[in-house]
């Protein structure tokens, strides 16, 4: 019998918006794993880019602002056969959530995070993120950081990512290679994919990327780390795009005792007299 499809469903998406790009991207992804979407779960926050989850035929859980990680992280704890993805916005990852992604990075839980960063704040109309350029480096005010911008990939190399790269929308044939490797990837997978708002943010607009974003070099080494974070650091009017940062390192489950012997934890059982012990310890 073939694999059921994932489809998508109506969104309430601004026509235009970078989003489309994403989700039809990552629905042909999908698509094309060896998972059906009942093992699939889709996590986000709160955003524009957090509702993707409600728009595609797979388990979806939509947490508070800021805290699609620490949900998405235990999904995958409590059931380690599941593929697990987080789509939400710049301004749910690194600002709201910005402490949850600095430690869930650490854990290296075997989960994929595909930021939708579109630099601004989409859904509460306009307000600058964290990604938002420094406003003396742009010539136009709407939105800007009066303080420095986060480099999200700096960051997270920074922080002991296992993978790090950056995509861009507009060009889906890059964006499907690089979804595809992080759900590939054993470990924490981040993909920061560059997505024009076009509604709100009126300085980084589709050609505003078009003109910067540049693939990777073919001779680039994604596993030297010093050179990550130099490469990491080129963010004005060249923008690389690609694998930045790759090492195999051993995940959340591969390191915990209850995790390791690959019986997922819902289904390992439970010994009442152990749990009674537990509970009686707090009486
Ligand atoms: C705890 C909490 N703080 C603030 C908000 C208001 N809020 C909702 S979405 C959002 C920003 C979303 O920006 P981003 O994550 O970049 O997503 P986008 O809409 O740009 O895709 C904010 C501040 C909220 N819903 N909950
Ligand atoms: S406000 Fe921006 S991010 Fe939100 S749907 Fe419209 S164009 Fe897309
Ligand atoms: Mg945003």
């Amino acid at each position: 019998m073939s694999k059921p499809a994932f489809t998508n469903y109506e969104t309430a998406w601004c026509p235009g918006c970078g989003n489309f790009a994403i989700i039809e991207t990552l629905t042909g992804v999908l698509n094309q794993l060896e998972r059906p979407p009942h093992q699939v779960v889709l996590v986000g926050g709160i955003g524009q880019a957090a509702k993707t989850n409600q728009y595609i035929t797979a388990n979806g859980f939509s947490g508070l602002h800021g805290r699609s990680l620490p949900a998405a992280v235990a999904i995958k704890i409590a059931n380690d056969d599941l593929t697990v993805i987080v789509n939400t916005g710049d301004g749910d990852s690194y600002g709201e959530g910005g402490n949850h992604f600095l430690h869930n990075i650490r854990r290296n839980v075997d989960i994929t995070h595909f930021v939708h960063d579109n630099q601004i704040y989409g859904l509460t109309k306009g307000q600058p993120s964290p990604t938002s350029n420094r406003c003396d480096l742009t010539d136009n005010s709407n939105p800007c950081n009066l303080g420095a911008s986060f480099n999200p990939l700096l960051i997270a190399i920074a922080a002991g990512a296992t993978f790090v790269a950056r995509s861009f929308s507009g060009d889906k044939k890059h964006l499907a290679e690089m979804m595809t490797a992080a759900i590939q990837h054993p470990g924490y997978a981040l993909v920061d994919i560059l997505q024009p708002c076009v509604s709100f943010n009126k300085t980084n607009t589709f050609a505003y990327y078009k003109k910067r974003v540049k693939p990777l070099d073919e001779g680039y080494d994604a596993t030297n780390k010093l050179a990550a974070l130099e490469k990491a650091m080129e963010f004005g009017d060249t923008i690389p795009i690609g694998i930045l940062y790759r090492e195999q390192a051993p995940t959340y489950a591969a390191k915990h005792p209850e995790l390791f012997d690959k019986v997922p934890l819902v289904d390992k059982q439970i010994n009442q007299s152990d749990v009674q012990a537990l509970i009686n310890s707090y009486i």
